[in-house]
């Protein structure tokens, strides 16, 4: 019996076939674990080709690898990261957005972790069109899902040694699905003994952009944590420097927040760090923490004084940033 880890790769589309080789790289160099990488297709090219942006083959390795490493997808990404959530059961998404020594930042004092529902709200795919002139959506909210979310941010506070947490909702507005979301999650925090307030997520918006260093653990519906974390991301220096965790409980996938970025796709100059952070996290899922550690260690020097890609001012290539964080890792 191999003792491997089994990591499903799936590049997806765009730069996500730039910034996942980039990783795997970082990956195969990190000391002390052994992978064995199973490589699948998802995304817009595989269903041109195909007819099936989510081939049965990918699906098949994503449910029995022991962790996923996803780049992006473009047009079809409610066609495969959607039903991937779904079929790993991860029920939140960890997305933490921090400033770097060395990286310009707008908002300096950012150190934040978005906590996003990962299955329901708006996301949850339940769109239709009534007629040529009207569509509609479901916004789904459960009590099972919201209280999954909020003991995952209790522990997560504890472990990170918080002082609590800020949910963000519209419950004056969505009054029923929010109302729901924000007591439950409340109920929880109560029960666990963990402080916790809330603000409207628009006025969030703003503060956040305001005042960062006000903010710790964010917990917040699906749509709202995918808006807010991209906010972050321009408090910190850019997409390119955000990485998040789709945890469940047993298989999590790993990818960058910034989507493939077709503008700049087939250049070779994507920025990797978000990719190599988000295997920093599947390193964390699975418990090999001081690999984490190094590879965090890596990208942070590197970031503080190696080459930069042009997103961060410079001109280095995606190879060339991996290549200078393969360097920095420990022999
Ligand atoms: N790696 C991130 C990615 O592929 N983003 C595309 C996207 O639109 N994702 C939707 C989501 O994260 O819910």
């Amino acid at each position: 019996m191999s003792d491997a880890e089994t990591i499903a790769v799936i590049p997806g589309d765009g730069i996500g076939h730039e910034v996942v080789p980039a990783a795997l790289r970082v990956l195969e160099a990190v000391d002390g674990v052994d992978f064995e990488f199973v490589h699948v297709e998802a995304g817009d090219a595989v269903a041109e080709r195909t007819g099936e942006p989510l081939p049965e083959e990918t699906l098949a390795a994503v449910t029995s690898a022991d962790a996923t490493l996803f780049g992006a997808t473009g047009e079809t990404s409610a066609d495969v990261i959607l039903p991937l959530r779904d079929a790993v059961d991860s029920f939140v998404n960890v997305r933490p957005a921090r400033t770097y020594p060395g990286v310009d930042a707008v908002q300096p004092e950012t150190d934040l972790v978005i906590l996003r529902e990962n299955t329901e709200g708006v996301y949850a795919g339940i769109e239709n069109r009534l007629s040529a002139d009207v569509s509609t959506l479901t916004r789904l909210v459960t009590r099972s899902a919201s209280r999954r979310l909020g003991e995952f941010a209790c522990d997560y506070v504890a472990d990170a040694d918080a002082d609590g947490f800020t949910v963000a909702h519209k419950n004056n507005v969505m009054r029923v699905t929010d109302g729901l979301f924000v007591d439950t999650i409340e109920e929880v925090a109560a029960d666990r003994g963990v402080e916790v307030d809330d603000q409207y997520m628009d006025a969030m918006a703003t503060h956040l952009a305001m005042n960062p260093a006000e903010y710790d653990v964010i917990v917040c519906p699906n749509l709202a944590g995918d808006v807010l974390s991209d906010l972050a991301a321009g408090l910190v220096g850019g997409l390119g420097l955000l990485p998040s965790a789709n945890v469940g409980a047993e298989r999590g996938i790993f990818e960058p927040v910034h989507g493939c970025a077709p503008d700049i796709a087939g250049e070779g100059v994507a920025n990797p760090a978000a990719t190599v952070l988000s295997t920093a996290m599947l390193l964390d899922f699975l418990d090999y923490d001081g690999a984490a550690a190094a590879v965090r260690t890596a990208v942070e020097s590197t970031l503080a004084d190696g080459p930069r890609t042009p997103d961060l001012g410079g001109s280095a290539t995606t190879d060339e940033l991996a290549t200078a964080i393969v360097d920095r890792l420990p022999d």
